[in-house]
C-alpha cells in the first residue's frame, strides 16, 4: 500500500506529514476517533442498547464501503493487460448486465442468476473461510460459496481471506466460462469422499490453478487466478517475470505454496482444454473405492460401486 512510503517524506531531510492532494485521496482519510464510539464508550447512551449498535454498525459498514471504488478502479486499469481473454470477456459482460461499476457492489443473487445462464454455476453465501473438503464438495454441485463481506478499509488493496472483492472481481468473471466451470467442477467432483492426503493435494491444485493460476495468450503469459485478479500488487509484479513451470499436475499438487506472500513459482497451462484434459489423467490415478457421477437432472451425485 503507497500510503506508508508517503507517509513521511524525506527530501532534504525536512519531513512531513502525508496530506491528499486529490479529492479521491480522502478515501485514505478514514480514521475514526473512537472514544465516543457506542460501541466502545461506556457512557454513550447507547452502550446497553444491542439493536441501536447493530444499526449503528451497518450504516458504518456502508461508509466504509465508500472506498470500493478504489480498489475497483485500480485493478480494472490492470486487466487489459494482464487478465486472459476469457476473463475479460466475461467482466465485460458484468459491467453491462449485473452492476459491475466502481461505485456499485452487485447483489448475490443477481450475478448467481447470470453465472446460472452461462454455466450453471450458483452462488451460496457463506460467512467465511471454510474447510477445504467443505469447499471443494461445493464445487461438485456447480456452487461456489462466496463471502459477502469485505475487507477491512485500513487495507483496501489487501485481504488476508476471501472477500466479496475477490469472489466478485477475482472468481466470478471465470466460472462465467464453460470450460473452466468444467475444469472446476471435476476438481469438486474428484474430492468426495477423499482421503486426507488427497484433499490436501487437490486444495494445493485449486492453489496453483484457480487461485494463481497462468496460461498462454496470443504468445503473452496472462492471468486467469482469482487470487492474482483480486490483487493489485501480485498482478502487477507478474512484469517482472517471476519463476514460471508448465502445468502439470502431479508437481502442482505437492508444490509448497504461500498464502502470506506472493507465490515463489507459478504455473502455465495451454489452455483451459489442456488444463482439464491433464487433470482428468492425474484423478484417474487418485484411488477410491467407487466412483462418483453428477445427475443435473436432480443435482445430485450418483455413486457407483467399482467392480
Ligand atoms: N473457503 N469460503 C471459502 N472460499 C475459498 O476460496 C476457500 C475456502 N476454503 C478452502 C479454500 N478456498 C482453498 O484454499 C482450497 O483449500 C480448496
Ligand atoms: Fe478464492
Amino acid at each position: 500500500i503507497k500510503r506508508n512510503a508517503e507517509d513521511v517524506k524525506t527530501t532534504k531531510e525536512v519531513k512531513f506529514h502525508w496530506f491528499p492532494k486529490r479529492i479521491a485521496d480522502l478515501d485514505k482519510c478514514h480514521h475514526l476517533v473512537t472514544k465516543f464510539d457506542p460501541d466502545l464508550d461506556q457512557d454513550h447512551p447507547g452502550y446497553t442498547d444491542p439493536v441501536y449498535r447493530q444499526r449503528r454498525k451497518m450504516i458504518g459498514d456502508i461508509a466504509f464501503r465508500y472506498r470500493q471504488r478504489e480498489v475497483y478502479s485500480t485493478l480494472r486499469d490492470l486487466y487489459t493487460t494482464h487478465a486472459c481473454s476469457e476473463y475479460l470477456e466475461a467482466f465485460r459482460l458484468l459491467e453491462r448486465h449485473c452492476g459491475y461499476s466502481p461505485d456499485n457492489i452487485p447483489q448475490l443473487e443477481d450475478v448467481s442468476r447470470f453465472l446460472k445462464e452461462r454455466t450453471g454455476f450458483l452462488l451460496r453465501p457463506v460467512a467465511g473461510l471454510l474447510s477445504a473438503r467443505d469447499f471443494l464438495a461445493s464445487l461438485a454441485f456447480r456452487v461456489f460459496q462466496c463471502t459477502q463481506y469485505i475487507r477491512h478499509a485500513s487495507s483496501p488493496m489487501h485481504s488476508p481471506e476471501p472477500d466479496c472483492v475477490h469472489e466478485l472481481l477475482g472468481h466470478v468473471p471465470m466460472l462465467a466460462d464453460r470450460t473452466f466451470a468444467q475444469f472446476s467442477q471435476n476438481l469438486g467432483l474428484a474430492s468426495l469422499g477423499a482421503s486426507d492426503e488427497d484433499i490436501e493435494k487437490l486444495s494445493t491444485l485449486y492453489w496453483f490453478t484457480v487461485e494463481y493460476g497462468l496460461c498462454k495468450q496470443n504468445g503473452e503469459v496472462r492471468a486467469y487466478g482469482a487470487g492474482l485478479l483480486s490483487s493489485y500488487g501480485e498482478l502487477h509484479s507478474l512484469s517482472d517475470e517471476p519463476e514460471t513451470r508448465e502445468f502439470e499436475p502431479e508437481a502442482a499438487a505437492v508444490q509448497p505454496y504461500q498464502d502470506q506472500t506472493y507465490q515463489p513459482v507459478y504455473f502455465i497451462s495451454e489452455s483451459f482444454s489442456d488444463a482439464k484434459e491433464k487433470f482428468r489423467a492425474y484423478v484417474a490415478g487418485i484411488k477410491r473405492p467407487f466412483s462418483v457421477r453428477f445427475d443435473p437432472y436432480t443435482s445430485s451425485i450418483e455413486v457407483l460401486d467399482n467392480p
